[in-house]
């Protein structure tokens, strides 16, 4: 269901649209309380995407929880199910496909610069109750280039507008959009950059994707849809960005100034504080005809954010893991900071090493590992419920490793210690190197294969309940 290879947003609304998936709210709605309910009912209840077309106060409409539920995150990549998936990014992304540019672009149908831009127009929305004001970046993509490299960078960070034409820029030093701006700092010059929405959803997945640093997230995307973006020059630097984009502000980042932007709703379900940090000042705007803005509520999960963030950098450390680890099956990462991993068990220390080989190839990212054998479905939460109380002894199967470095909003890390974290690994694997050391043999497994078989020969048909599975 679904397919890799999109034009556009519009033509991805429009398959939604196809299969019921896509709610228009026409009525007028309040940026400042309606959008945040309705669209954090909708994602707690994995609803469909959403069009807000008439809000108090903007000029355009605004497109929401476009891949907030795990069956649009599927159908945006045409990949049937979970567990297909990590094999699937891989067999993709074995060679980066790189884009190609275009003379005229949808993108830059329309302008709007000098005094006319004003973004409380453009998008005005508060997604939680205590935010700081107004956030029209959530969804929308930072583009910047290195300046020793000429690599392109493409990454989410949230913006938040302190005025007319100016955002706070939420990129923390662990980014590499900022770490783009560190080194024009150091130069003592602006950094350009082009900001954009509304595009089609491989790229949104791209640019939440957590990737070695020095990769052009585009090109992953021309991997992952089979085929070249077609990107376009911006009008005031020579920064290129997806021609069918429905937005594009085009701006600097200067040296040495910093204002407060925040607090914020994040994905840990917790408002992130206030910080000082970067301002993007918006120069230019070029956009489609009758262009739709695109924007998420950050939330706990189910959200947006976790299955974008969540599940590309998920493959993404699946194909590190597989690199340095042998035996790695399969991985899952739905609730941000966990990692399952399922292997095949070749030798004793292995899960350990599974472990190792995740904390030290993911920046930050996963401070809990579980490791199951291959008998676990890992897409079945009871499956891996059942391993870790029947395989696991605490305190010969739990590894504690103190002091790494952590995500900055996990809320289980008070202030004081922010970024620091605590590896904690539980191999959840049968103890066989236990077994062998005594001569004895692992308890034989209660599944018989074979009658499970040969019943479904005989009675397939006469199961009715089968059938809804
Ligand atoms: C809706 C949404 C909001 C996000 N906001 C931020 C943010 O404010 N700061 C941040 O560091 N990452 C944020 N992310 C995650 C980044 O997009 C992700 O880590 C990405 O890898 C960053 O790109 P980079 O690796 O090229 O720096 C957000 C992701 C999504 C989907
Ligand atoms: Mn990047």
């Amino acid at each position: 269901m679904g397919k890799s290879k999109w034009y556009d947003m519009r033509e991805f609304l429009s398959f939604l649209e196809a299969r019921k998936d896509l709610m228009h709210v026409r009525e007028r709605v309040d940026p400042g309380w309606e959008i945040n309910g309705i669209t954090r009912i909708g994602l707690q209840e994995r609803g469909p995407a959403i069009v807000f077309h008439d809000i108090k106060g903007a000029d355009y409409p605004l497109v929401a929880n476009m891949l907030g539920a795990d069956r649009r995150y599927l159908w945006a990549l045409g990949i049937d199910k979970w567990s297909d998936f990590n094999n699937e990014w891989l067999r993709r992304t074995a060679r980066m496909v790189p884009w190609r540019v275009l003379k005229d672009a949808p993108c830059q149908e329309q302008l709007i610069k000098g005094r006319a831009i004003d973004l409380h127009r453009i998008c005005n929305v508060v997604w939680h109750q205590h935010d700081g004001g107004e956030f029209p970046g959530t969804l929308s993509v930072s583009v910047t280039k290195d300046p020793e490299s000429g690599v392109l960078n493409a990454g989410i960070y949230r913006m938040h507008t302190l005025s007319r034409n100016s955002l706070g820029w939420g990129a923390p030093e662990y980014t590499h959009g900022r770490q783009h701006y560190m080194k024009y700092e150091r130069l003592g010059k602006p950094m350009p950059m082009a900001v954009i929405t509304g595009y089609d959803p491989t790229v949104f997945i791209v640019a939440s994707t957590r990737t070695p640093p020095d990769v052009d997230e585009f090109q992953i995307a021309g991997a992952l849809r089979g085929a070249p973006l077609d990107m376009v020059k911006c009008q005031l630097s020579d920064i290129v960005v997806p021609a069918t984009s429905e937005w594009v502000f085009e701006g600097i980042v200067r040296p040495g100034v910093r204002k407060i932007e925040g607090g914020f709703g994040e994905y840990t379900g917790c408002y992130g504080e206030a910080r000082s940090n970067p301002v993007f000042e918006v120069q230019r705007i070029t956009h489609r005809n009758q262009p739709m803005y695109l924007g998420a509520r950050e939330q706990w999960y189910p959200s947006e954010s976790a299955l974008s963030v969540g599940k590309s950098s998920q493959a993404v450390a699946f194909k590190t893991l597989r690199e340095l680890v042998p035996g790695v099956l399969d991985m899952r990462c739905d609730v941000s900071y966990e990692a399952i991993v399922k292997i095949d068990k070749l030798f004793p220390g292995h899960p350990q090493q599974v472990m190792d080989a995740v904390w030290g190839a993911t920046y930050a990212r996963y401070k809990h590992v579980i490791v199951v054998d291959k008998d676990i479905d890992i897409w079945d939460y009871d499956s891996v419920h059942w391993a870790l109380s029947t395989r696991v002894r605490a305190d010969r199967d739990v590894n504690i490793l103190p002091r790494r470095a952590g995500q900055w909003l996990d809320p289980a890390v008070s202030l004081r210690e922010k970024g620091w974290q605590t590896g904690f690994g539980i191999d959840a694997t049968m103890p066989t190197e236990e077994y062998a050391f005594w001569g004895e043999k692992p308890p034989r497994m209660v599944d018989d294969p074979e009658v499970v078989h040969k019943v479904m020969a005989k009675w397939g048909k006469k199961l009715h309940w089968q059938k809804h599975r």
